[in-house]
C-alpha cells in the first residue's frame, strides 16, 4: 500500500470512530459531541498540512493555502462530514479526505499556486437533525438566510444556535460568503449506487445532479382508548399516513423516467400500543432528473391531502427543501475528463441521483463532481465501503485539475 493510500485509510478509519452508535455504522450529526470530535481531527490535519483554518457562522471549516494573488478567489475542494442515522464511513468525508489529500500534496510538492486552494468541510449536508438537508452549503449562498438557520430546531427543540454554542462554535461568525471569493468547487463522492462497480470503472464523471425536494407531513386526529372506540368513531393518524404513503410508490411510477418518492421518517404519537394514535409525522423525499415529475408529484401530493383532510383529520405540510436539477459546470467536466485521459484512469459519465453540496454551490461558483464505487451499490448503511485505491485514484485527479485551476506556477 503507498504512503497516500495509507493516509487515507487512516483518516477515514479515524473518523469513522467519531459516531454515536459505534458498531452500528456511523451517526454523526452536526454539533454532537461527534461533530467535535470529527471538527478537531479536520482542523488538526488542516493545519498539519500548512492551511490555515477557519470556521463560519454555521460552522463550516475552511483550511486555507494562500495563493500568491492577492484577493484571488479560491478553488474549494471539499464535501460534507456530518452523517444519517446509522450511515457509513464513506459519505461526505471521502470527499473531505480527498481534499485534505491534495492540500498534503501541494505542501509536499511545495507548490504555490496563483489562486488560492481551500479545503472544506461542510455541515448538514444530510439534514438529519435540523430537516431538510445542504444546510452549510446553502448558508454560504445565501439560498438559507440567516434567520431561517437560525430559527431552525431539533426534534428536541434544541436550536442551531444553542447546539453550536454548546461545542464552542461561534453563529456570530459570517454566514453567507461573497461569491466572488470562489473561483470553483470540486468534490470527490462515492457513487452510492452500482453503476460504476458494475461497469467495473474507478472514476465517474458527474454530469448532472437530480433535482429534489423534501416535505414534513404532519397529520393530527384524536387519541382514544384502543379497546372501547368503536371504528367507525375514530380519527386514526396513523392509518391515515399509513394510507398516504401506501400511495407513494405509485405516484413515482406513474411519472417514471426514474422519478422516486421516499417516506424515511415516521414518528408516532404519543406511541402507545393501546392508544388510537392522535398525530403523525412522517418525511416525503421526492427525487427526478425532470423537474416537470417533481412538480407533478407535488400536485398529486397536494391532492393526497386534500383528500385525506376530513372526518376529523387535520393534514398539514412543511416544504424543508426544493432543488432543481444541476448541470455541472461543462468547462471543470471536460476538464476532469482531460484529466483522467492524462492520467490513464479509467472513466465513466454519470448523473447523481443523490443530491450534494456541489448542486448548491452551482448557483455561486464553477463546480465539478467526480464519484467513486461503492461496494455493491450500498450507502447510507453500515454497510457503505468504498476502495481506498479508488480514493487515492481520485486524488491524483483532483490534484491535477486543482493544480490547474489554481495556476500553480511553474518551477
Ligand atoms: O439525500 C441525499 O441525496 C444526500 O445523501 N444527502
Ligand atoms: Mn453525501
Ligand atoms: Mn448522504
Amino acid at each position: 500500500m503507498n504512503n497516500l493510500q495509507a493516509r487515507i485509510e487512516e483518516h477515514i478509519e479515524t473518523l469513522s470512530k467519531f459516531t454515536a452508535t459505534p458498531g452500528q455504522g456511523t451517526t454523526r450529526l452536526t454539533y454532537s459531541n461527534e461533530d467535535k470530535k470529527a471538527r478537531e481531527y479536520l482542523k488538526e490535519k488542516m493545519k498539519e498540512y500548512g492551511l490555515n483554518v477557519q470556521e463560519d457562522g454555521l460552522g463550516n471549516i475552511f483550511g486555507k493555502l494562500d495563493g500568491t494573488l492577492p484577493d484571488a478567489p479560491s478553488v474549494l475542494i471539499g464535501s460534507h462530514f456530518d452523517s444519517v442515522p446509522n450511515g457509513g464511513s464513506y459519505d461526505g468525508p471521502a470527499g473531505v479526505v480527498a481534499g485534505l489529500e491534495v492540500a498534503a500534496l501541494f505542501a509536499e510538492n511545495n507548490l504555490k499556486p496563483k489562486y488560492p486552494l481551500e479545503v472544506i468541510a461542510l455541515v448538514e449536508e444530510e439534514g438529519s437533525r435540523f430537516g431538510g438537508g445542504l444546510m452549510g452549503s446553502r448558508g454560504i449562498t445565501g439560498l438559507l438566510s440567516e434567520d431561517e438557520f437560525k430559527n431552525l430546531t431539533d426534534h428536541d427543540g434544541i436550536s442551531t444556535v444553542e447546539a453550536m454554542t454548546k461545542i464552542g462554535l461561534d453563529p456570530t461568525l459570517p454566514i453567507k460568503r461573497d461569491p466572488k471569493t470562489m473561483k470553483a468547487f470540486l468534490e470527490l463522492h462515492i457513487e452510492q449506487g452500482p453503476i460504476l462497480e458494475d461497469k467495473n470503472i474507478p472514476i465517474g464523471v458527474v454530469e448532472t445532479i437530480v433535482g429534489l425536494t423534501q416535505f414534513e407531513i404532519t397529520v393530527e386526529g384524536q387519541a382514544g382508548h384502543a379497546g372501547t372506540t368503536p371504528m367507525d368513531r375514530r380519527s386514526d393518524a396513523l392509518v391515515t399516513a399509513a394510507n398516504m404513503i401506501a400511495r407513494f410508490p405509485s405516484l413515482a411510477t406513474e411519472e417514471g423516467e426514474g422519478t422516486v418518492v421516499t417516506t424515511g421518517k415516521l414518528h408516532v404519537f404519543p406511541n402507545g400500543a393501546n392508544v388510537i394514535p392522535k398525530k403523525t409525522v412522517f418525511t416525503v423525499d421526492i427525487r427526478s432528473g425532470k423537474e416537470e415529475h417533481i412538480q407533478n408529484v407535488i400536485k398529486k401530493l397536494n391532492r393526497l391531502i386534500a383528500s385525506y383532510s376530513k372526518d376529523g383529520i387535520h393534514i398539514s405540510a412543511i416544504q424543508q427543501l426544493y432543488m432543481k436539477p444541476k448541470k455541472m459546470n461543462q468547462e471543470i467536466v471536460s476538464l476532469l475528463k482531460q484529466t483522467s485521459n492524462e492520467l490513464d484512469i479509467d472513466y465513466f459519465p454519470i448523473n447523481s441521483g443523490a443530491g450534494h453540496d456541489a448542486m448548491v454551490l452551482a448557483d455561486v461558483t464553477d463546480v465539478g463532481m467526480i464519484f467513486i464505487p461503492s461496494k455493491d451499490g450500498l450507502s447510507h448503511c453500515p454497510e457503505e465501503w468504498s476502495d481506498s485505491r479508488d480514493i487515492a485514484k481520485a486524488v491524483d485527479i483532483l490534484f491535477q485539475t486543482a493544480k490547474k485551476l489554481t495556476e500553480v506556477e511553474k518551477k
